[in-house]
């Protein structure tokens, strides 16, 4: 669409109906009969009420009859955020989840992501999981790869190629390891981390970027975890690991590092706990610990189907928020069997009512908070918020178009419903059926 108002940004497209997203005051903003506009940057123009169409095209420039309507059982809402999920352990995502943490990684794990050296096994997985992933509605991931410098550019290459959104780190592990073929030397560890990092950012995809990963401080030396944290502050990069997930690894990481005050302190004196740190899990994180996070600014990822399935323990996500720490959720596949952040919205309101049973005081969370946390949330977390998890004028359109009442879907409407319970009833009981399209920086990324 051409514009006829001079040097404003042109439009490309302009979609009418009702948008659903969450705000910094409000987990649930429901737009009803609004426009939309997205310009060929992939950037929201503008949305606002349909009922003053003509004033917005003649401003954006563009023809009010070439604007799409939304059916009647149809929303659009900002992409799912997935903060943390292991993209190799997608080859067998859905076994193994018969053991805990620390045992499951040495009999399941680590044997499975040392053959992602294999760059054709790495092509097939990978290509798997960001296409189902993309399905799902994650138009961003933050993953974790393997220690394969080449097979994470793959991954890497492989986001880029479909369009997704995505934060990849080569996996840094320099002890502890079992696996006679999966291990590295701190220098190995430190001189490809810089290769991947130069590697990927030469590449310029517009939407892939490295995060620095040390595994966590079980497979870490402290002298790589400080190498770490110096290459993510000289490139200003993100960092993931993990942190406090299981009650033995919790006491393991005490009995490795007894100066430290606690295991936030292991990170946080080796200068990995940034604003653009994310760390998975937390589930055993004290309040000191809590404030940590909150004045380094670094996030959590809540993975609450790896939490039941590995028997991890259960994040008391209200004392997250009441300490004001940024919170998103992930799937954590495999240690989490599904790699659909409906999944993960489902699994975070279980969690939370379990919570609730064993003390009628806790204040179960609202589906609304839990949308909130699956995008907003997730993009703050991942300190991507300037770009994506909302529909504000100015950021990438990063958008999934729901049909609640796709035919051939999970859902079966009754009668006609008004916008809010139509949300509650696709994040209960919808599925990729009823993710009619999903949008990337404006670019329709599904159907492929
Ligand atoms: N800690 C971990 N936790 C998890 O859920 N999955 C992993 O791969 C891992 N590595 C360290």
């Amino acid at each position: 669409m051409a514009n006829s108002n001079g040097p404003t940004t042109e439009i490309n497209y302009v979609y009418r109906g009702t948008f659903i997203h969450s705000t910094q005051q409000t987990p649930l903003q429901i737009l009803e009969d609004e426009v939309l506009g997205v310009d060929t940057d992939g950037k929201i123009a503008f949305i606002g009420k349909a009922a003053e169409l003509d004033s917005l095209s003649q401003t954006f420039g563009f023809s009010p009859s070439e604007v799409i309507q939304l059916a009647q059982h149809e929303f659009f809402m900002p992409g799912l955020v997935d903060t943390h999920i292991h993209a190799p352990q997608y080859s067998y995502a859905g076994t193994a989840l018969d053991m805990p943490l620390l045992e499951w990684l040495n009999k399941y794990t680590f044997p499975v992501e040392s053959r992602f050296k294999d760059l054709e096994f790495a092509q097939q997985v990978y290509s798997q999981v960001v296409k189902r992933t993309l399905r799902n509605g994650t138009t961003t991931a933050c993953y974790f790869a393997t220690i394969h410098t080449d097979a994470s550019l793959l991954l890497a290459q492989i986001a880029n190629d479909f369009g997704q959104r995505a934060l990849v780190g080569k996996v840094c592990m320099d002890r502890n390891n079992s696996v006679k073929h999966y291990k590295e030397t701190n220098q190995e560890s430190q001189d490809e981390t810089c290769r991947f990092i130069a590697e990927l950012l030469n590449k310029k995809y517009p939407l892939v970027r490295p995060v620095v990963t040390p595994r966590f401080a079980l497979s870490c030396t402290g002298a790589l975890m400080g190498q770490l944290g110096a290459i993510a502050k000289n490139n200003n990069l993100h960092i993931q690991s993990h942190i406090s997930e299981n009650v033995e690894e919790v006491k393991l990481v005490k009995e490795l590092f007894p100066e430290y005050k606690s295991y936030t302190d292991v990170y946080h004196k080796h200068n990995l706990l940034t604003d653009k740190t994310v760390m998975a899990h937390g589930c055993y994180l004290s309040d000191e610990e809590l404030a940590l996070f909150r004045q380094t600014g670094a996030s959590l990822s809540h993975c609450p189907n790896s939490n039941i399935s590995l028997c991890s323990g259960m994040l008391n996500v209200r004392n997250v928020l009441k300490h004001n720490v940024k919170l998103g959720l992930g799937t954590d596949v495999a240690g989490g069997y599904s790699a659909s952040m409906l999944d993960a919205v489902r699994r975070t309101l279980d969690t939370s009512k379990v919570l609730t049973i064993q003390d009628p005081e806790y204040d179960t969370l609202t589906f609304e908070e839990v949308f909130r946390l699956a995008t907003l949330g997730g993009s703050q977390a991942l300190s991507l918020d300037d770009r994506t998890g909302n529909f504000e004028v100015g950021k990438d359109f990063d958008a999934l178009r729901v049909n609640v009442a796709a035919a051939d879907g999970p859902i079966d409407l009754i009668k006609i419903e008004e916008p809010k319970i139509i949300l509650e009833k696709f994040l209960n009981l919808g599925d990729d059926r009823n993710i009619v399209e999903v949008f990337v920086a404006g670019r329709k990324v599904v159907p492929f």
